[in-house]
């Protein structure tokens, strides 16, 4: 039985239709910088969100209508709440979709019955994938909700902690290869603190990277080749966590050698959260060479927590594109919606408003961003702002033909800076706009 028996496939209608069930810009053919948006955005659905959100918050309890919903967390209500999910990605047209371990099977009594709920979901997943087309973006596991996890996993006091939450990632790698998932994410969860008394943080974040160790030995044991991310998130639901940024990330990668593995997985209202902006982090992590799969999302800068809402401004999402086709768009990444409806849109439907809005504002956001580039005229104006660099010292320096001594005598015969010309904030603003509106 259709879940969704009154919605058919969202089709494309264009920027004229008033049609709530409909898409204005993303056409999935249509091709932008000689590749279909499809492949240009790579759309995935966020299971533990949209299959699992209950709306509930700290002050009331779920206020989701899901009418395909048992009472009870059974595995037969996972297999049920499954081919529901496959249908609503299907009808969205979205080619991917991501999960944790916990979001698709319910605990068993210990880990082995928990391992047998997950295959039995596992098998289910998989028919529906090949069913439909639909592929894994990224598995991952859930290493937080338990009350197992509430010093962290990876970075727990308790190495019981650790040893469990091995387990679980060295089954949803294995999963995750079952079901040709083209990656594997860590989110920091709880690894991270909130007291520096009772924290040995040398000892956390070695063993957070012993760790990603086994996890990437484990992959090539049993033949995983899928890319590893890393998610940056600054706090919530510890004060301080680990992985706070793009930064903070890669020097870990980069400290612990695992720089080679693993890429970031960047979300937008996580970029907030530490103080910065998605396209810093984006750009952060791409000029370093690791931008690898993006977490599609948007806080609200009036609360200031991880409200996961989904994207609608597309200055945000111009400014995502921009810097993604910068450096060479998705390989092996893609758009993840890791948002969630608003605890008042408790209505199914509102799944629908709340994808397509945000698959249209990235695909508005990819026309913009492809037409800004197409002329390359903010490029060439950046470029202009660095010209002093292209002639002259400016070469020599970057070409190490120069040291402390040799720039002091350059300066001492000049005598002074040549002035430059302005930053023109306010006219590269402009320029935005003229493609935006
Ligand atoms: C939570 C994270 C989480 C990861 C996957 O804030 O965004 O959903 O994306 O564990
Ligand atoms: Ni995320
Ligand atoms: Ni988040």
């Amino acid at each position: 039985m259709a879940a969704f028996p009154e919605i058919d496939k969202i089709k494309f209608e264009g920027p004229d239709s008033t049609n709530p069930l409909a898409f204005r810009h993303y056409d999935e053919n249509e091709l932008v910088e000689g590749k279909s948006m499809k492949d240009h955005l790579r759309f995935g659905v966020a299971y533990w969100h949209t299959m699992r959100g209950t709306g509930a918050d700290p002050f009331g309890p779920g206020t989701m209508l899901r009418p395909w919903e048992g009472a009870e967390d059974t595995v037969d209500n996972a297999v049920a709440r499954a081919k529901v999910a496959f249908e609503f990605i299907e009808k969205l047209g979205a080619p991917f979709y991501c999960f944790h371990d916990r979001d698709v099977a319910p605990e068993g009594k210990n880990l082995a019955e928990t391992n047998k709920n997950l295959d039995a979901v596992v098998k289910v997943l998989k028919e529906q994938q090949q069913r439909t087309g639909i592929k894994l973006l990224w598995g991952t596991a859930n290493l937080f909700s338990n009350p197992r996890y509430v010093h962290g996993a990876a970075t727990s006091c308790n190495a019981d902690a650790f040893a469990h939450a091995a387990a679980q990632v060295k089954k949803m790698l294995e999963v995750t290869k079952e079901l040709g998932g083209g990656g594997y994410t860590f989110w920091g969860g709880r690894e991270g603190y909130q007291c520096i008394w009772n924290t040995d943080m040398k000892r956390e974040v070695d063993h957070l990277a012993a760790f990603m160790h086994m996890a990437v030995d484990y992959a090539r044991e049993i033949g995983f080749t899928g890319q590893f991310y890393f998610e940056p998130k600054p706090k919530e639901p510890t004060k301080h966590q680990y992985d706070f940024d793009s930064a903070a990330c890669i020097n870990f990668l980069r400290a612990y050698g695992l720089a080679n593995h693993v890429k970031m997985n960047i979300e937008t209202n996580h970029a907030t959260l530490a103080g910065h902006s998605v396209e810093h982090e984006l750009d952060y992590a791409g000029s370093q060479g690791f931008l690898g799969s993006i977490d599609a999302n948007a806080g609200d800068l009036l609360l200031g927590w991880d409200t996961d809402q989904f994207p609608t401004d597309v200055y945000l999402t111009t400014k995502v594109v921009l810097v993604l086709l910068k450096y060479g768009g998705f390989t092996t990444g893609g758009l993840n919606f890791d948002a969630k409806v608003r605890r008042e849109s408790f209505e199914p439907v509102d799944l629908f408003h709340a994808h397509i809005g945000g698959m249209d504002a990235f695909a508005k956001g990819l026309k913009i961003a492809a037409a800004i580039r197409a002329d390359g005229v903010l490029d060439g104006m950046v470029r202009d702002r660095y010209s002093s660099w292209d002639i002259g010292i400016g070469t020599e320096i970057e070409s190490g033909e120069h040291n402390f001594a040799s720039l002091e005598k350059y300066m001492l015969e000049k005598g002074d800076v040549t002035p430059n010309t302005s930053g023109r904030q306010e006219l590269f603003e402009n320029v935005v706009n003229r493609y935006v509106f």
